[in-house]
């Protein structure tokens, strides 16, 4: 297992974006060279996970399953003018034919577009308006047999603010520290890589606390993947 740390710049530019694109990925593949290496990289904005799992699918020779944790459903086709923006890095790796499933938890906010993009993938969303009755499927989750395994993304925003609100979008109504450890504790699958995205630094100024709780989301992806 190895950590990387990327950083997008907030560009809407295309080809600079292509450009970027392209270095990520091949940032990912070089670390899965030597095998048994598996990547946990460390955002950034949500904008690197489309790099990441594309990288990772080619790598590993076909689509992984994901569970996607975030308040946003990230699936825009376009965002402000950008493909690539942290809105639609999903949408990006669904028409890349990257995933098999995509189960998204913890979302509340969520526009039209974002169930018709779900319906139009084939994606399992579980919004927190329903999170009480779903709790029990989510924490016998079985993913990854029949594909490459199991791709974990996190958003911390997928959160509470209560819980961490160091983060650029804040959403109340979000899933405890608790829940989000019941679901990657109890989550039955190869989880091959991860990433941990949005944390802010620049809005961690609560004791640091967003901080801390991002850096034991990471503790727990790790242990997840050495498993
Ligand atoms: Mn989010």
């Amino acid at each position: 297992m190895l950590v990387m740390s990327l950083f997008k710049r907030s560009v809407d530019c295309g080809v600079e974006d292509d450009r970027l694109m392209h270095v990520i990925s091949e940032s990912v593949k070089t670390v899965m060279e030597e095998e048994p290496l598996r990547p946990l990289v460390l955002g950034g904005d949500h904008s690197i996970s489309y790099p990441v799992v594309r990288a990772v699918s080619e790598k590993l020779g076909g689509p992984v399953d994901i569970l996607h944790l975030d308040a946003h459903p990230d699936i825009y086709d376009c965002f402000e003018g950008n493909t690539y923006s942290h809105a639609s890095s999903f949408a990006r790796i669904m028409e890349g034919g990257y995933a098999r499933r995509l189960l998204q938890v913890g979302l509340r906010s969520i526009t039209k577009e974002g169930r018709d993009q779900g319906k139009r993938f084939g994606m399992e969303q579980y919004e927190m308006r329903t999170f009480s009755k779903d709790c029990e499927k989510l924490e016998n989750l079985k993913l990854g047999e029949g594909v490459k395994g199991v791709y974990v993304s996190v958003d911390v925003d997928c959160l509470d603010p209560a819980f961490a609100p160091g983060v650029s979008h804040i959403e109340p109504g979000g899933l405890s520290f608790r829940d989000v450890l019941n679901i990657l504790q109890n989550l039955q699958g190869d989880v091959v890589a991860a990433d941990v995205v949005e944390f802010n630094p620049q809005r961690n100024t609560v004791d640091g606390m967003t901080a801390m709780v991002a850096a034991k989301l990471v503790r727990e992806l790790t242990a997840k993947i050495s498993k």
